[in-house]
């Protein structure tokens, strides 16, 4: 069989998301590509907080991924990748690290999963290079199950109160206490009893908190006294003594999604209906391997790019498809995603182009027609744009035509 005729060419993105082998990170992805008609990824490369959140708004319904490069942003915090993760949901697009790890599985575990970009909570997808061997794989996989396990949880605070043990009425101790109960903090599950002499409000006895799907709860909130105010104005008009148990317990969400979501897209269907058909993007996490670079004389030998292909194909539930300049498809149960950098619209009769720094450009109808990239990487040529959505509208409509020609869905 040649490359080109692989079947992950020729088949719909829908058609590939129905394959019964399709990981479910990939098939939500394949089908979300099929809903909004983009196979574009916006490759966000600036420098601010502010930058990034407004071009994510502007652009977001024209592309099905946004990529980052978090170390280049110079006010990166939880704000920044809480406020776009808001707008992902919003607008519904996959966010994906560009962290490109390289180092021993022990130390791309705590880059993945710690420090101050804690990448594992907010990117369901991530680079890898696989230049120190098949662990840097396994081991970050190993990282996002331990992610996934810890942030899909549900967490249920009961509050219960009942006459304290020693009571007392020393005004003194009093305000000691209080303070104490305002400080606490402790591990997911636990219990809590606090003994106090104090007047209060019961607000709301059983209360239980949920996280949503893929929000990580917040320890620091999670053991609060919630329903219990203490007013100090009252307490010489009553003093009651109690006891409150505060316990909290962690267990499982409904289970992330194991299968593709839906085979076809039904028709018609309006884009809103087919989205929330779909469902919010799943809290799963893949990785990208660097099979291939764009960059001009780079070191990525054949040899290379093919042991790179035998590392993902032994990891299938987790790397999600290869950045490459073409296809690495090739066996029958191949049907990884390729995406490619390196692309700018070339003016007519142009075969290539670069940026004098390396980069090489081809155009999207060469790398998604003739190569047989599923997703184009676009970044300057959207970025230093003065009409950005417009020039996001023409590199989308390019690379989706050239992928419909590719499949026959177009004569
Ligand atoms: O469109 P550009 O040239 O402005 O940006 C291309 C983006 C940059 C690079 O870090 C990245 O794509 N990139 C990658 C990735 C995605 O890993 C690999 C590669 O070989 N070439 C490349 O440009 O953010």
């Amino acid at each position: 069989m040649t490359e080109s005729k692989h079947h992950s060419l020729t088949l719909s993105f829908s058609s590939r998301a129905a394959l019964p082998s399709c990981p479910p990170l990939n098939a939500y992805l394949l089908n979300l590509m099929t809903i909004k008609r983009t196979n574009l990824c916006l490759s966000a490369d600036v420098t601010t907080t502010s930058e990034l959140l407004a071009i994510a708004e502007e652009l977001g319904d024209q592309i099905c991924m946004l990529k980052t490069h978090a170390d280049i942003i110079s006010d990166f915090s939880d704000r920044t990748t809480t406020q776009l993760k808001e707008i992902a949901r919003r607008k519904h697009f996959l966010i994906f690290e560009d962290r490109k790890f390289a180092d021993i599985g022990s130390t791309v575990q705590k880059q993945y999963s710690a420090g101050p970009q804690s990448i594992a909570k907010w990117a369901e997808l991530v680079t890898v290079h696989v230049l120190p061997g098949p662990a840097i794989v396994t081991a970050l996989k190993q990282a996002a199950a331990a992610a996934i396990s810890s942030y899909n949880m549900t967490v249920h605070t009961e509050i219960s109160s009942g006459p304290a043990a020693n009571d007392s009425d020393d005004s003194d101790s009093y305000d000691d206490r209080e303070d104490d109960s305002e400080t606490r903090t402790g591990s997911p599950t636990q219990n809590l009893t606090t003994s106090t002499t104090r007047p209060f409000t019961l607000r709301n006895p059983s209360r239980s908190s949920e996280n949503s799907f893929g929000t990580p709860f917040d320890e620091n909130n999670a053991h609060h006294p919630v329903g219990l105010s203490a007013h100090k104005e009252t307490r010489k008009q009553s003093i009651v003594s109690i006891s409150t148990t505060i316990s909290t317990r962690s267990e499982p969400l409904s289970p992330a999604p194991t299968k593709p979501f839906f085979a076809s897209i039904p028709q018609p269907d309006s884009l809103d209906d087919a989205l929330a058909r779909l469902g919010p993007i799943p809290y799963l996490r893949s990785c990208l391997l660097l099979a291939q670079m764009s960059s001009a004389s780079n070191l990525l030998t054949p040899e290379y790019t093919a042991a790179c292909v035998e590392i993902a194909r032994d990891n299938p539930d987790f790397v999600l498809g290869y950045i490459a300049q073409r296809s690495l498809n090739v066996n029958e149960n191949d049907n990884f995603l390729t995406l490619t950098p390196g692309v700018k619209l070339l003016p007519e009769g142009m075969e290539s182009a670069g940026d004098g720094l390396g980069q090489q450009y081809h155009s999207p109808k060469q790398v998604v027609g003739r190569d047989g990239a599923d997703i184009i990487i676009v970044g300057r040529g959207i970025l230093e744009a003065e009409d950005r959505a417009g020039l996001a509208a023409r590199y989308r409509t390019e690379a989706w035509s050239a992928y419909e020609a590719r499949v026959g869905a177009r004569p």
